[in-house]
């Protein structure tokens, strides 16, 4: 394969950048564009050892380390050689360029973790997790991401794929000894799918909990002008973000800002007070308010304190769909009181903000779930277990009365859903699709 290099650091001025290469020709290669006074030449160099030495392109010459990772036990798999500059735009292109024009090719994104794939030093999941690492912002996120990283998700699935091997083997070869063989095998069958199909639906139950644990939840603060929403997201972030005044119509366009709440990241969308209005510009913030509702996970319903839903607030909430989470948030319970039956704070003084807070997570996050153990935070994976599900439930339907070729059928079905998540059966194509999303150099 060739060998590749890229800047695995951000664009721009930092305080330092890494050039990476891999592939057979790493060290090779570096040996022409670094040296260092320990060494005769870089190809010599011990591997997991950092150098300092100097780089000389032909155009500028620095001071850098370099370090060399021998296959198979780097990151790629491959023999890699990392380069840690200063991290000036100019002087990480020209080293770059030099490793390109000594024979390396530029990389794709994504593809030195894909190379990690395809050398069989990670599975595909644990590719998934890197990305989500890499995006994850909340403390829950990361620990997800991490633990798919380090392939915990790809341990149970290669499990739950050898049980089934060791079934269809079985199967198959009772095919050819019907008489001394099928019964126990189909036996042995039914228990394995039982088996299976407790383990898969265990692992479903976490798919909507992982997914808030992953993506966040998104709330939108919706209500009438002046009833608090503006002072209710600076509650919730502990700071004056949003303009607040007792003019109505002071919030004219979305604000959206993030807070973690018990390791969950919420999404906060304040809103323009909804209201008739002939403000132009206001009127299109009205607009934005009513489209963030729609798109939200949650809704949070001011109101105030001391008096009842007009009739305008009423009409308003008919407009959401029915199926929408909404909480009723009566706020200003500083200035008046409110017996209904409602979240009650006051944005003013923060009392009821965390009961809000826990109420929100409450809704997303089932604590009956354990999210301690294997749990699917990724969409892709959800499909592959639902579809291996129900091919296995298929097959057990089966069991009694259908002659076992049929049975394989499903289970072979089942066994090639399941590979999808960690790679070994998945196609080019989700392949492709999965380190697409990587960044440049990763
Ligand atoms: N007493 C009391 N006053 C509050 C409370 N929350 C907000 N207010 C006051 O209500 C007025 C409106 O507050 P905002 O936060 O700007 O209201 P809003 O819903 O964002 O208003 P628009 O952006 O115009 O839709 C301000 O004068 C706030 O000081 C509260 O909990 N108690
Ligand atoms: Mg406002």
């Amino acid at each position: 394969m060739k060998t590749i290099a890229t800047v695995s650091t951000p664009v721009g001025r930092g305080a330092i950048a890494i050039v990476r290469m891999s592939g057979d020709r790493s060290l090779e290669i570096a040996s022409r564009i670094f040296s260092c006074k320990k060494l005769n030449s870089f190809v010599e160099a011990q591997p997991n050892y950092m150098y300092y030495g100097s780089v000389d392109t032909g155009e500028i010459k620095d001071n850098i380390l370099a370090v060399y990772f021998k296959a198979p036990r780097s990151y790629t798999g491959e023999d890699v050689v990392e380069f840690q500059c200063h991290g000036g735009v100019r002087l990480i292109d020209e080293i770059l360029k030099k490793c390109l024009s000594e024979g390396c090719e530029i990389a794709d994104k994504g593809e030195f973790t894909k190379r990690a794939f395809l050398n069989g030093k990670i599975a595909l999941s644990d590719a998934e997790g890197i990305i989500d690492m890499i995006n994850g912002e909340s403390s829950a996120s990361l620990a997800a991401g991490y633990r798919l990283a380090k392939g915990e998700t790809a341990r149970k699935i290669n499990q739950l794929q050898s049980l089934l091997l060791d079934c269809v083997s079985h199967l198959e070869a009772s095919l050819d000894y019907p008489e001394e063989m099928e019964e126990e095998a189909r036996s042995d069958a039914k228990a394995v799918a039982r088996n299976l199909i407790s383990e898969l639906e265990r692992l479903l139950s976490t798919c909507s909990v992982g997914k808030y644990i992953r993506d966040g939840i998104n709330v939108a603060i919706i209500g009438q002008a002046n009833v608090g929403k503006s002072s209710l997201l600076n509650a919730f972030l502990g700071r004056d973000r949003a303009i607040v005044t007792d003019i109505a119509g002071t919030t004219r366009d979305s604000i959206e800002e993030f807070v973690e709440v018990s390791g969950i990241m919420l999404k906060l969308i304040d809103t323009a007070g909804i209201r008739d209005t002939d403000d132009v510009v206001e009127s299109m913030g009205v607009k934005r308010s009513i489209e963030a509702a729609k798109g939200s996970d949650v809704i949070l319903f001011v109101t105030e304190a001391g008096r009842q839903l007009n009739d305008y607030e009423r009409q308003l909430i008919e407009k959401f769909d029915p199926s929408s989470n909404i909480i009723l948030v009566v706020n200003k319970c500083d200035s008046s009181n409110d017996n209904r039956d409602a979240i009650k704070i006051s944005a003013k003084t923060g009392e009821g903000i965390d009961k809000l807070k826990d109420k929100i997570i409450e809704l997303f996050i089932d604590k009956s779930v354990d999210t301690s153990g294997n749990i699917i935070t990724n969409e892709r994976h959800a499909q592959a277990v639902k579809k291996a599900l129900a091919s296995i439930e298929s097959a057990a339907a089966q069991m009694d009365a259908m002659p076992t070729e049929c049975i394989l059928v499903d289970l072979k079905e089942a066994y090639f859903a399941l590979g999808e998540i960690t790679g070994n059966t998945a196609n080019e194509e989700i392949i492709d699709n999965i380190f697409s999303k990587f960044c440049l150099g990763k």
